[in-house]
């Protein structure tokens, strides 16, 4: 059967809602590039988030919600690009020594950001700083444990 463009749109849609979208690399250098980009994405709108939380923003509950949905979106992406044979950059060899331990550190991550984002969304301050500090502490440990430097 042949779809119409707005049904192909909607099923596009519908799969990168439910999981996150698998990127082939052609070459080591691209997969690091790939998972640092994603994650300097997340760390300028978290960063916006934890100004408003840490009262050194004036809090902007549009705003709020825009960078937590932005977070929650991207937040899915990264892991994909610690690929079986792309160590580098700050990445820990132990990543791919402990995959398990290292997938339970971004699945974290990944919750506390969709909580963060469904706080955002009550457009309360309140609510909002306290979905930030575990966020940022999921962030922390796995910096922690995998990231040099
Ligand atoms: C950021 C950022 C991180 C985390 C971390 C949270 O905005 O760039 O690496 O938050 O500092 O503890």
């Amino acid at each position: 059967m042949k779809k119409t463009l707005p049904a192909l749109l909607l099923a596009a849609s519908a799969a990168l809602l439910s999981a996150p979208a698998s990127a082939q690399f052609a070459k080591s250098e691209d997969a690091i590039k790939y998972r640092q980009s994603a994650l300097f994405v997340m760390a300028q709108h978290f960063g916006s988030l934890g100004a408003m939380a840490n009262g050194k923003a004036r809090f902007d509950a549009k705003l709020a919600q825009e960078n937590a949905a932005v977070l929650d979106a991207v937040a899915k992406l990264p892991w994909n690009g610690f690929a079986e044979g792309t160590q580098g950059g700050k990445a820990k060899a132990d990543i791919w020594k402990e995959k398990a331990k290292f997938n339970d550190h971004s699945n974290q991550f990944v919750t506390e950001a969709a909580k963060l984002s469904t706080a955002a969304k009550t457009g309360d301050l309140a609510q909002l700083k306290a979905a930030f500090g575990p966020t940022a502490q999921t962030c922390k440990s796995c910096h922690d444990a995998f990231r040099s430097r």
